[in-house]
């Protein structure tokens, strides 16, 4: 059996964070989300992959290497652009010929992994097994309506949901699945929708199997859910300090990595502060992840993702639920008049108190 990992895509409800690079890289307790995915699959027995990639190739080619740093073998699948996750299916064609396999969506997370349903579809042979979960708003989802425990119709996003449960980002085929995306039409948007794949293979008589999994999963194409997954992520941490902690109040589950330093500052887990970063005089509150080399000065961060570089100084309020880029500077201005000063990306975001 084989893997097929989606990590094209255009990220558009991550703007601008994706302006300058892949959401699938954004790190969830410091760790690029698809590294997750990547250790289910391992986890799950399977170890020849496919990575579906579009313009960031290069960046997740640099990221995940040959995969053997992960146990794997890595095969990258160009997509020329992001035409719909049946058209991912498509064009991997060439990679995954005659096997069965597991396709996951880069930016998706499950928490209990893959294993069970894996070894599941290996036992039973259905021609594809779907992953269902309950959720709070299925209209944005591919929504699946159940007769027992047979599907009857699968939606993309519909406006008028049947049921909550919405597909899960991970999807199990075989071969026969290759006449569905080959015979099915782009939708509205113009993409080639996996539903509408499944949706032939079930019209035409073959095993759909549904599986409801009650575990915690998200896609983390939003802000929100970005950072309810390193909320959640960041909760089965085990504590840790490889850094240093000069005059600090260190309280709950906090890994603090090689070369950070604490100092004078109060960090409340769960948090992570990556390696090299410099807390000083500062709070960090729960569910926050400090990446490598960030700076966080006479400030409060909570509740946010700040990635690697980035710095915080003097900013004389706290920053929450927010993430921060690469590389950005946030700082009290010295200049005269005071004034706020900024040079933001294109479809930035800054809230202002
Ligand atoms: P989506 O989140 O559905 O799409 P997107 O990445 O284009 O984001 P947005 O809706 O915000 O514009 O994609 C799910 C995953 O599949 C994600 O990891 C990107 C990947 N993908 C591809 O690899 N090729 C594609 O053609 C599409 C649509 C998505």
């Amino acid at each position: 059996m084989k893997a097929l990992i989606l990590s094209g895509g255009k990220g558009t409800r991550l703007r601008p964070i994706t302006h300058t690079s892949a959401k699938q890289l954004v790190p969830i307790a410091n760790k690029p989300i698809i590294f997750y995915g990547i250790e289910a699959i391992r986890a799950s027995g399977i170890t020849d992959v496919g990575i579906v990639v579009g313009d960031t190739e290069a960046e997740i080619r640099a990221a995940v290497g040959d995969g053997s740093a992960f146990g794997i073998r890595v095969t990258y699948i160009r997509q020329d652009a992001p035409r719909g996750l049946a058209h991912a299916v498509k064009v991997s064609q060439g990679f995954l010929g005659e096997d069965t396999f597991v396709m996951y969506l880069g930016d998706n997370l499950i928490l209990d992994g893959i294993t069970p349903l894996v070894e599941e579809f290996r036992r039973d042979r259905p021609n594809s097994q779907i992953l269902l979960a309950r959720v709070p708003h299925p209209e944005e989802f591919g929504v699946a309506e159940l007769d027992g425990d047979r599907i009857k119709r699968l939606v993309e996003k519909p406006k008028e949901p049947k049921s909550d449960l919405a597909l899960v980002g991970v999807y199990m085929f075989d071969a026969t699945v290759f006449q569905a995306v080959k015979a099915i039409k782009p939708s509205a948007r113009g993409e080639l929708e996996i539903t509408d794949a499944i949706q032939w293979l079930i019209d035409k008589g073959h095993t759909v199997r549904p599986h409801v999994i009650d575990g915690w999963w998200k896609d983390t194409g939003k802000l929100e859910d970005m950072l309810e997954a390193n909320r959640i992520i960041l909760d089965t941490l085990v504590p840790r300090t490889d850094g240093t902690i000069e005059r600090s109040d260190i309280t709950g589950k906090v890994v603090i990595e090689a070369g950070a330093r604490v100092v004078a500052s109060s960090v409340r887990g769960p948090a992570i502060i990556g390696k090299g970063a410099q807390i000083e005089n500062a709070y960090v509150g729960p569910f926050t992840s400090i990446g490598d080399g960030v700076i966080v000065r006479g400030s409060e961060v909570e509740h946010s993702i700040i990635l690697e570089g980035a710095s915080i100084s003097d900013i004389g309020g706290r920053i929450e639920s927010s993430l921060v880029g690469r590389n950005v500077s946030i700082y009290r201005s010295q200049h005269k008049p005071r004034s706020f000063n900024f040079m933001l990306g294109d479809r930035s975001e800054v809230g202002l108190i």
